[in-house]
């Protein structure tokens, strides 16, 4: 069975949730773990105050018994502690008692940048807030427990997975004072981070339709976060202004290569070298210095919303693009290796390890 995943959940509703299918039974998840990787996700300089309110954390309803998978819908929940202040403001049912608390009044003022108005016009709301709450990266929470449960099996397979921050708002060290300058101006900013993944062995992903393709399925994934605009495999765009001599990766004897210019992946699929793949982060759209918008109440001139944000949310996107990459080579080693039981995964990989050695 391949993986799938699926979310659900707002920004300031009672809970995210997760459900996975698809994985191997008998692997063992460390609680600790996942919870080290949401930690991680809440951290970085330029965070919201939301982030001192909310103490990720994993809960297990179905498809695990004493932290060993059964092979069944692995069910996961991350609460938004911040929910008690929006009580009557995100109630998915209909709010009893007098409205008190935040999400009380509708939004009007769409944000340029954010789903405020796309989500308005697409689906009819009247209140921004409708769309903004499940278009906020809050979402990425419940992603990043997911990829933590991906990092675990691809761990079985001898692959580790990284993410870090190459660059903030363009300074590629020591971006506090950048990020600090931004907060003062009331400003955002984006960035760019890297993603390694390491041991992966050729053969994941395949040429035969797009679908298939490793390298489309990774830019899909990485462009699916919030706020990313633009994904790079390897070298990427810079490959785009070279000769042709000088950007591929010469094979040597042992079927090593000279280089890795390709990122670890050819024709859509593993080469066995390092999957390497960057993200750009545009700057977050909320604004403390709002920019000109619509009040669509009234149709006239107006400053867009202002609310609680991040200045910058850069070092979060690390953890969640390493979340992204994982659950997908996940997905792909799954595909390649299959098993109902993570014995016969394991197997069916130490097979496939031996005939290629062999080559
Ligand atoms: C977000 C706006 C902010 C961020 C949020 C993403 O939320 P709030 O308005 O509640 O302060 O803090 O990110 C998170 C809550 C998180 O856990 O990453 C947005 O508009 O996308």
């Amino acid at each position: 069975m391949n993986l799938h995943l699926s979310t659900a959940g707002e920004s300031h509703g009672p809970a995210l949730v997760a459900i996975l299918t698809g994985l191997p039974a008998g692997l063992m998840l460390d609680r600790a773990a996942i919870d080290a990787d949401l930690h991680r996700r809440q951290q970085g300089y330029g965070r919201s105050p939301r982030q001192q309110l909310e103490q990720d954390e994993v809960e297990v309803l179905a498809g695990l018994r004493h932290g060993r998978t059964l092979g069944t819908p692995l069910a996961l929940v991350v609460r938004n502690r911040d929910h008690k202040n929006w009580e009557w403001g995100m109630s998915p049912w209909p709010p009893v008692g007098e409205a008190a608390g935040k999400g009380t009044k509708p939004v009007t003022l769409p944000r340029p940048g954010h789903a405020d108005l796309a989500g308005v016009l697409k689906y009819g709301h009247q209140d921004v807030r409708d769309a903004l709450e499940r278009a906020s990266a809050r979402h990425t929470a419940v992603y990043v427990a997911a990829g933590s449960v991906a990092k675990r099996l691809l761990a079985e397979l001898g692959i580790s997975v990284t993410g870090a921050v190459l660059e903030v708002g363009g300074e590629r060290q020591s971006w506090e004072s950048t990020i600090d300058a931004a907060r003062a101006d009331r400003d955002t900013l984006g960035g760019v981070v890297e993603v390694r993944a390491a041991g992966v062995c050729p053969g994941l992903g395949s040429y035969a339709t797009r679908d298939d393709r490793l390298d489309a399925r990774l830019a899909a994934a990485l462009m699916g976060i919030q706020a990313v605009k633009g994904v790079e495999i390897g070298d990427g765009f810079a490959l785009a202004g070279e000769r042709g001599s000088a950007a591929h990766d010469e094979i040597e004897p042992g079927l090593r290569r000279r280089s890795n210019r390709a990122g670890g992946i050819e024709a859509g699929i593993s080469n066995g070298e390092e999957v390497v793949v960057r993200a750009g982060m545009k700057p977050l759209p909320t604004l403390m210095r709002p920019l000109d918008s619509v009040d669509l109440a009234t149709g006239e001139p107006a400053q867009a919303l202002v609310e609680r944000s991040d200045v910058a949310a850069v070092e979060a996107l690390a953890v969640v693009a390493e979340a992204a990459v994982a659950w997908e080579l996940a997905g792909a080693a799954r595909e390649k290796f299959g098993g109902d039981a993570l014995t016969d995964m394991k197997a069916a990989h130490g097979a496939y390890l031996e005939r290629i050695r062999t080559r």
